[in-house]
């Protein structure tokens, strides 16, 4: 499919409900080229593994949900090489972290910056809290691997993961289907208009589950699945609720998702770069080499793991609310 008329960016539904679906925002080649650049990436971390012992096969004869289901479960879930940010703790010199062309041409798509526009304004800021999840039938992963950007994703609101310093960030999330998301492959569910009311209680991790969490008891009996086609986008308000289900399928459920803001608010990641996407005022501030927004994640590690703060906090949550016992 090739993508040439502009899309409809519905604002008053979006003003209603906070959330917004708009399909073919991607073309054929720009998703093609990101399952690419993942299948060499898949291959040079297997051949890596391989040589010094950590796998016992690269797999490629398997076809590839099968291969990355193997691969995951024979490494322990070791998915940090696949993701396009460091994570919030234990970052070392050596953590892996992808930033690559065709991942940077999906963040910085002009199609997908001039939807954007309508949320953000005219100077737009990519915020660093982005991810890739690459979700496998879940059956085919071991049981202690609980990790949102392999399997299911539980009840949150973007704000409520981040520090109170974003609260007043007009931060918009980005949900970018990769592969169709399907009810049985993890779509995105939300709750419609739940970003017009507060910030929800979310709770710690516990036995249960392992990360950041709103209860169940807290979450309104009106969500909806949220089914799309590859090369769609889904947008969302940092308040708006939303989860995601185990993969169920036969096949892999793949997405980015990419947090986009006016520039000059909080990022809530300031050891993280954020870089400016688009400017009508200062059009020469805009990164448009993904070799250099590789450079300032390398530079980020750097710095982060050269004065190590295991006790920074990530979010506000203490799990003292009763509703978190
Ligand atoms: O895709 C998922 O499983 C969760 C995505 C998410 O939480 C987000 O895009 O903010
Ligand atoms: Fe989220």
């Amino acid at each position: 499919m090739t993508v040439t008329t502009p899309p409809l960016v519905d604002m008053d539904f979006f003003e209603e409900n906070g959330y917004l679906v708009i399909e073919n925002v991607y073309s054929d080649t720009e998703i093609a080229n990101v399952v690419d650049e993942y299948m060499e990436l898949l291959d040079r971390l297997a051949e890596g593994w391989v040589a010094e012992g950590q796998l016992q096969s690269t797999y490629a004869e398997l076809p590839f949900p099968q291969r990355l289901a193997r691969i995951l479960s024979e490494t322990g879930g070791n998915f940090q090489p696949f993701d396009i940010s460091l994570p919030s703790r234990g970052v070392t010199a050596e953590t892996p972290v992808h930033n690559g062309p065709a991942v940077f041409e999906l963040l910085t798509s002009p199609r997908l910056l001039d939807i954007v526009e309508h949320f953000v304004g005219q100077e737009v800021l990519s915020n660093p809290i982005q991810h890739v999840r690459i979700k496998p039938p879940e059956h085919l992963l071991p049981a202690d691997i609980d990790n949102s950007m392999m399997k299911s994703s539980a009840w949150h609101q973007d704000q409520g993961v981040a520090l109170p310093e974003v609260d007043n960030t007009e931060m918009l999330t980005v949900w970018i289907a990769v592969t169709d998301a399907t009810l049985e492959n993890s779509c995105l569910w939300v709750v419609p208009s739940s970003h017009r009311g507060d910030l929800i209680t979310h709770c710690p991790g516990n036995a249960a589950r392992s990360t950041l969490a709103i209860p169940e008891s807290l979450v309104p009996d009106t969500a909806i699945p949220l089914p799309v086609a590859a090369g769609s986008i889904i947008v969302l308000h940092r308040r708006t609720m939303h989860s995601a289900l185990a993969n169920t399928s036969d096949g892999v459920r793949w997405s980015f998702d990419c947090r986009f803001q006016p520039v000059g608010q909080p990022t809530g990641r300031a050891e993280y770069p954020a870089f400016v996407a688009r400017s009508a005022s200062d059009p020469d501030s805009v990164l448009t080499d993904w070799q250099e927004w590789k450079r300032l994640w390398e530079q980020a590690r750097a710095d982060v793991a050269a004065s190590p703060n295991e006790n920074r906090v990530f979010n506000r949550w203490d799990g003292s609310h009763e509703v978190c016992a």
